[in-house]
C-alpha cells in the first residue's frame, strides 16, 4: 500500500520576478491532477489553497524583494507540509514560486530529523537557485531557496524550522541546470553542491545522470523532489516565467521521473513555477500532470501488466 497523497496549494508569486505563478495550483487542478493520480490507485486528498499576503509588487530592499511576505508564506507552507508528513501522508506542494521550497523542505528536514531518516533532495531546475542578497542580480527570492536552506540567507528563512541550516549541501543533487549567475556559480562550487548540468546530461545521458543522482539511497532515505517546471525544455513547457532553452526533452523528463519512481523512496514533492498566464491552453500544466503520473509509478504499472 502506498502512502496517501496530500495536495497543498500555495497560490502566490511573491518570490518571482514576473506575476502569474500564483495561478499554478488551479491550473494543475484544471489539468486533472487529483483524478489522474487516483486513476493509478492512489488515495489523494486536496487541502485546497493556503492563504497569505498579497503581492505588493515593490522593488527590492537590501537585496530582497518582498522579504516579509516571503517569510509569511513560507511559515504557512512549512506548517501545512509538516502536518501532512506527521499524518503519514506524502505532501505535494502546488506552487507558487520556488521561494516556497524553503518552507516545504524545512518541514521535510525537520520531519526527517524527528524520524531519524536520511534526506536526499533532488532539485530539478534550469537554475541553481543559490543566490544571496549580496550576489543576486534581481533580489527575487525564488532565486535563493537552496542557499537559504543551506544556511545562507536571512535568519527568518534559514531558521524557519528552528534548526540551522535545514539541510546539508551534501544532501542536494541538482539536475538540468543551465543558467547560473556569476557570483552564484562561485558559491555553488564553494559549497560543494553536486550539479548534474545540461552538459553532463548531454554527454552521459539521462539514465547515467539519474543513476548517479540517486546513488546511495537506502530504505532509511526520504527522497524529496523539488520540481521547477522550467527544468523542462521551453519548447514543451512554455508556461513558466524564466524559460531557458536547451532543457530536457519529453522522453528525458519521463525517464527522470520513472527512475525516481523506481527507487520507491519518494516522500514529498514540490511542483513549482508553473505560470498559466504564459501557458498555451494549459499545455504545461497537462505536461506536468503527465510527468507526475510517471513519478508515481505509471511505467512500472505498465511493465508489470
Ligand atoms: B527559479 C535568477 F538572475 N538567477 O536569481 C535570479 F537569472 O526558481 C533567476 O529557478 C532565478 O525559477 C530563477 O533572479 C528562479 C536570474
Ligand atoms: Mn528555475
Ligand atoms: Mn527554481
Ligand atoms: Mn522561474
Amino acid at each position: 500500500m502506498s502512502k496517501p497523497i496530500t495536495l497543498i496549494g500555495a497560490p502566490t508569486d511573491i518570490g518571482a520576478g514576473m506575476r502569474g505563478a500564483s495561478m499554478g495550483p488551479e491550473a494543475l487542478r484544471v489539468a486533472d491532477l487529483k483524478a489522474t493520480l487516483e486513476s493509478h490507485g492512489l488515495f489523494v486528498e486536496d487541502l485546497g489553497n493556503l492563504a497569505g499576503p498579497s503581492n505588493p509588487w515593490s522593488p527590492p530592499v537590501d537585496g530582497y524583494r518582498h522579504l516579509d511576505e516571503v517569510i509569511a508564506w513560507n511559515h504557512h507552507v512549512h506548517d501545512a507540509v509538516l502536518g501532512a508528513l506527521q499524518q503519514g501522508s506524502l505532501p505535494i506542494l502546488l506552487g507558487g514560486d520556488h521561494s516556497l521550497a524553503i518552507g516545504s523542505i524545512s518541514a521535510v528536514a525537520r520531519h526527517c530529523r524527528a524520524q531519524g531518516k536520511h534526506l536526499r533532495v533532488l532539485w530539478l531546475d534550469a537554475h541553481a537557485d543559490f543566490n544571496t542578497s549580496v550576489i543576486t542580480p534581481s533580489g527575487n527570492l525564488h532565486g535563493m531557496p537552496l542557499a537559504c536552506l543551506c544556511g545562507l540567507g536571512p535568519t527568518e528563512l534559514t531558521g524557519l524550522s528552528d534548526q540551522r541550516p535545514a539541510i546539508d549541501a551534501a544532501a542536494i543533487r541538482q539536475i538540468g541546470i543551465r543558467s547560473v549567475d556569476l557570483g552564484e556559480k562561485q558559491l555553488v562550487h564553494r559549497m560543494g553542491l553536486d550539479v548534474f548540468d545540461m552538459r553532463y546530461i548531454d554527454e552521459t545521458g539521462m539514465r547515467h545522470t539519474m543513476e548517479q543522482a540517486l546513488f546511495g539511497l537506502d530504505e532509511n532515505t526520504h527522497l524529496h523532489v523539488s520540481f521547477d517546471v522550467d527544468f523542462l525544455d521551453p519548447e514543451i513547457a512554455p508556461g513558466v516565467g524564466t524559460t531557458v532553452p536547451g532543457g530536457p526533452t519529453y522522453r528525458e523528463a519521463q525517464l527522470c521521473m520513472e527512475m525516481i519512481a523506481d527507487t520507491g523512496r519518494l516522500g514529498s514533492l514540490d511542483v513549482m513555477e508553473l505560470n498559466p498566464a504564459l501557458d498555451l491552453r494549459n499545455k504545461t500544466a497537462d505536461l506536468a500532470v503527465d510527468l507526475l503520473e510517471s513519478l508515481f509509478g505509471k511505467s512500472t504499472l505498465m511493465r508489470r501488466a
